[in-house]
């Protein structure tokens, strides 16, 4: 890659972690700042850091991200800090001389009724999904920045839509997460405890498509390297399954041998969110990870860094 410094913004989350592994793989260097050092909603802070830094790419993976209820429950942190983290990041980047620069977006900023599988032109054809529009909105922002930083000064700023991701470093937090580190914890524990029944939100009938994280980091390093156009990229696995047979698949996995149940009070969001990847198919980049395998990866990582802790939490609240 004929970049020497890399900007990593967000590197201690899930997406961020990734994309350090696989950029451990090339000639660069990789420049990361904790939040202790440097907090991405202040903008005098991001320019300092960029003034001094100079990075020749950036890539822009912090976010404040959470699954549906999460979304839902705190939307001036996922509008707020989201936009200041983008504008941020953008601008600075810019009025540091930066050329290059990868934003990494989300499914759900397609309309929710959206026809699938969901083209890149559907953006901001329809009405968003009301759980996570404060999140989408912001999410949009961010595309728009780089357009506009694209047209008005030239700058080779992409964007990169990934579907719903999981796998090592995902959030386990029950009331936060999204459904699928949810329902690893839910089967996990209701395995060791015995339990008869895992509860699932909603009716089980909305379809997602899930991509493990190592392959959202390769394509991010693909695009960095072969995509410089306007629009955002969509970057899926190329196939959706329902949330009950999800919650099946993740039931065999655990080995859990209870029952599933579904609690209809909790919102199922979009109906439908599968992505048409044909066009960085057509560049050459296809995902490497089946969905069995990646949510075994996904698990392991769970019993080896989070299951523990999670089970002396359960014991102290008995
Ligand atoms: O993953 P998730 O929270 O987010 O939920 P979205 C997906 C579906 O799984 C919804 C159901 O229909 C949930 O009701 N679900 C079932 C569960 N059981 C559970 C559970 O225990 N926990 C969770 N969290 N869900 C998010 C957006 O949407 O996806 C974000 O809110 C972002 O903005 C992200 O786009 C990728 O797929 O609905």
């Amino acid at each position: 890659m004929n970049a020497s410094r890399i900007f990593l913004a967000g590197h201690r989350g899930m997406v961020g972690a990734a994309i350090q592994r696989r950029l451990a793989r090339e000639n660069v260097d990789v420049l990361t700042a904790g939040h202790e050092t440097l907090d991405l909603r202040e903008q005098a802070d991001v320019r300092a850091y960029m003034e001094r830094e100079r990075p020749d790419v950036v890539v822009l993976a912090a976010a404040k991200v959470g699954g549906i209820l999460a979304n839902d429950s705190f939307p001036a942190d996922f509008l707020g800090d989201n936009l200041a983290i983008e504008l941020n990041i953008i601008h600075e980047a810019h009025r540091a001389g930066v050329e290059r620069l990868v934003f990494l977006g989300s499914s759900c900023i397609y309309p929710k009724f959206a026809a699938q599988p969901i083209r890149e032109e559907a953006l901001l054809t329809g009405a968003l999904e009301p759980t996570n529009e404060w999140y989408a909105i912001a999410k949009i922002a961010g595309i728009k920045l780089c357009q506009a930083y694209r047209r008005q000064y030239g700058r080779h700023y992409i964007s990169l839509m990934p579907c719903n991701l999981y796998g090592p470093n995902d959030n386990f937090d029950l009331a936060t997460s999204h459904v699928l580190p949810a329902l690893i914890r839910k089967f996990h524990e209701a395995k060791q405890d015995r339990k008869s029944e895992v509860v699932v939100w909603g009716s089980g009938t909305p379809r997602r498509e899930f991509m493990h994280v190592d392959d959202l980091a390769d394509a991010t390093v693909f695009l960095m390297r072969h995509y410089d156009e306007d629009g955002p990229i969509n970057c899926g696995a190329g196939f959706d399954l329902s949330i009950g047979e999800l919650a099946e698949k993740i039931r065999r996995i655990v080995e859990f041998e209870g029952r599933i149940v579904f609690d209809a009070t909790k919102p199922d969001g979009t109906p439908r969110k599968l992505m048409d990847s044909s066009r960085i198919v057509a560049q050459g980049w296809k995902p490497k990870i089946d969905l069995d395998e990646g949510i075994a990866d996904a698990y392991r990582w769970f019993l080896e860094h989070q299951a523990e802790e999670h089970s002396r939490t359960r014991a102290m609240r008995r």
